[in-house]
């Protein structure tokens, strides 16, 4: 497999700040240097118009490139729910409106789920990152999460979904019920960054 070099710094094309603690806890000791879209107040993100998870973190990562001329770091996650076929998916952020909060997206899956029994709350977070290159390369990297959704919120920890996802095997506690480190070592993103990190030469 092919190494990347990253010859600049590298810009987390997020303004999702749950997303952004993560990923910056996930490259902390690394030698590259990480910068964030606050670094460059001027840049507006465009529009998630693509289809996929993946087209929309392509999106993402060429409008920071284009923009600044560096490497950039894209994420587009979501909660991808069996029963209900496959949504909220890539409209997991505004599933219950475009300004909607964490706790709103909640309370609107877990009304949507009220009759559902327990043998069909299968659910799974799903991550794709692209690495975008100022020569125009790009790198694609997925990680997926298995689990259920809870019939109740629990925990405060981690974002979005987490106090109503219950990961796999154990579905004892909720996502926001692990710490930061016990999350990342089985989550979505932590399994699509270390990917990515795998790639990249020292
Ligand atoms: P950026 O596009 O700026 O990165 P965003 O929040 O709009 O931020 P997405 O379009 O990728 O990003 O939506 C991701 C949504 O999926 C997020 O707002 C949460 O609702 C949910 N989500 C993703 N990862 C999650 C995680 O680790 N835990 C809980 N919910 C998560």
């Amino acid at each position: 497999m092919r190494t990347i070099k990253i010859d600049s710094r590298l810009i987390l094309a997020t303004g999702n700040l749950g997303k952004l603690k993560e990923l910056q806890a996930l490259l902390a000791g690394s030698d590259i240097e990480i910068a964030t879209l606050r670094d460059f107040p001027e840049l507006k993100m465009p529009e998630e118009t693509g289809r996929t998870f993946t087209e929309n973190a392509r999106i993402k990562a060429r409008a920071v490139v284009a923009a600044t001329g560096g490497w950039a770091l894209s994420d587009d996650s979501g909660l991808v729910v069996n029963a209900l076929g496959g949504a909220p998916g890539i409209y997991s952020a505004r599933f219950a409106g475009i300004k909607a909060s964490d706790a709103e997206n909640n309370q609107k899956l877990l009304r949507e789920m009220a009759d559902i029994p327990d043998s069909r709350r299968q659910a799974a977070f799903v991550c794709v990152m692209v690495l975008a290159a100022p020569s125009g390369a790009e790198y694609v990297f997925s990680g997926r999460c298995e689990g259920r959704i809870a019939r109740r919120a629990q925990g405060t920890k981690g974002f979005g979904y987490d106090p109503i996802f219950l990961p796999a095997p154990d579905y004892n506690v909720t996502m926001a019920q692990l710490s930061a480190a016990e999350k990342s070592a089985i989550s979505h993103r932590g399994k699509a960054l270390r990917e990515c990190k795998n790639r990249l030469t020292p």
